[in-house]
């Protein structure tokens, strides 16, 4: 069994997080999501707009997604690919390179982000936030 391991706050969730987790799933044949607790969020400077567990609990909803677990630092990458046996690690390509360290572990994808969508988007288009940097 082949499996595949991403990570993000999926806030909001949209079109480019859906795409994000289709072909992250296709890698392989069940995918693990690691999803940033508020906490954390607040560690990457982002302040998620749905709690954690409404979070989990909308990405245990989504057909591509067989377990949701908590990611609660920058450290605990390793850890998750070898408790997890985890074959493929995968995130959008807006973090190219900064996981290439994994490569001793598992296999490492960037996957093209999908354009013209992010929660900062939706923010901003809603006149919520006055964000100006692309954020997912
Ligand atoms: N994404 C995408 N296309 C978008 C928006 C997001 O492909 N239009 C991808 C991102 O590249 C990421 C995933 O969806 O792989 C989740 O995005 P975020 O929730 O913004 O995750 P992020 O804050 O980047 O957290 O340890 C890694 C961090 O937890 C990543």
């Amino acid at each position: 069994m082949k499996k595949v391991i991403t990570y993000g706050t999926f806030d909001l969730i949209h079109k480019g997080h859906i795409r994000l987790l289709k072909r992250a799933r296709e890698l392989g044949d069940s995918l693990t999501v690691c999803l940033s607790s508020d906490e954390f969020n607040a560690e990457k400077g982002k302040k998620a707009y749905t709690p954690y567990e409404d979070r989990k609990y909308i990405l245990e909803a989504i057909k591509y997604v067989d377990e949701v677990i908590p990611e609660k630092g920058w450290d605990q990458k390793i850890k998750d690919v070898q408790e997890n046996n985890i074959d493929v690690f995968v995130m959008g390509d807006d973090w190219k390179g900064k996981f290439d360290f994994l490569e001793d572990y598992c296999e490492v994808v960037y996957l093209p982000r999908t354009e013209g969508i992010s929660t900062t988007k939706i923010k901003q288009d809603l006149g919520l936030s006055k964000a100006k940097d692309w954020e997912a």
